[in-house]
């Protein structure tokens, strides 16, 4: 079995992840997360891009445990906001995390404006447990910002997000219809045969903490 790491402190975006690669059945590999892995500190998201903290964060943690680690970046890009949130998503309205307050600052910034087109990025990149990066998907949604926030499934900004293929927010669909047009689902399904890989790679003992 080759072990792989799921290198993510998010508990929507792990959910979505564990989903994601059991609708894969990989075979001869064993999924793990942050939570058995007291050794790994926090990574400084000091990318510009996605795709520069998706391979910060797969590359850091991979060495930190020896491990093959998934990672992945991803935020809301609003059109008439210039791109904002962008890499800056999850701290939007200042504290790291705050969903209310991101949905709150979203809307207040898009009062009155009436283009509202929006799309959810998501780069998912494979670390080898010596760090270097392997492979890097990139996936995306369109849609577009609603009024006022509906449903209370999903994370983050999925309130206030309709996909273009539906006329349910991301936070009104099921899981299952969520990842099948979600721009994580779309990054998972073009990494998919780069994981399928891995059943061939040698069993990786990993690094214990000392
Ligand atoms: P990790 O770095 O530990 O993975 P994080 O939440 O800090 O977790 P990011 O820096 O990639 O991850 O920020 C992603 C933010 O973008 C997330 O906090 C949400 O605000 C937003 N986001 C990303 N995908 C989303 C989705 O599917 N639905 C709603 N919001 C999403």
């Amino acid at each position: 079995m080759t072990r792989l790491l799921l290198a993510t402190r998010n508990a929507g975006k792990l959910r979505e992840l564990e989903q994601l690669l059991g609708e894969a059945g990989l075979e001869g590999v064993v999924v793990e997360t942050l939570s058995g892995h007291a050794e790994v500190g926090e990574v400084e998201e000091t990318g510009e891009t996605f795709d520069e903290n998706a391979h910060l964060k797969a590359a850091q943690v991979a060495r930190a445990t020896g491990l093959w680690t998934l990672a992945e970046d991803s935020g809301l890009e609003v059109e008439a906001l210039g791109g904002a949130p962008g890499v800056l998503s999850a701290r939007y309205a200042g504290r790291h995390g705050d969903n209310l307050a991101n949905n709150e600052r979203l809307l207040r910034e898009l009062e009155g404006v009436t283009d509202r087109q929006a799309r959810f990025v998501c780069v998912a990149a494979l670390a080898r447990p010596d760090g270097q990066i392997v492979a890097t998907e990139r996936g995306v949604c369109r849609g577009s910002i609603v009024e006022k926030p509906r449903g209370a499934r999903g994370f983050g900004y999925d309130p206030c997000f309709l996909p273009e293929e539906k006329d349910l927010t991301m936070a009104e669909l099921s899981p299952g219809e969520k990842g099948a047009i979600s721009h994580r689902g779309r990054a998972l399904r073009a990494l998919i045969p780069a994981l399928e890989r891995l059943s061939g790679e040698q069993p990786t003992p990993g690094r214990r903490p000392s």
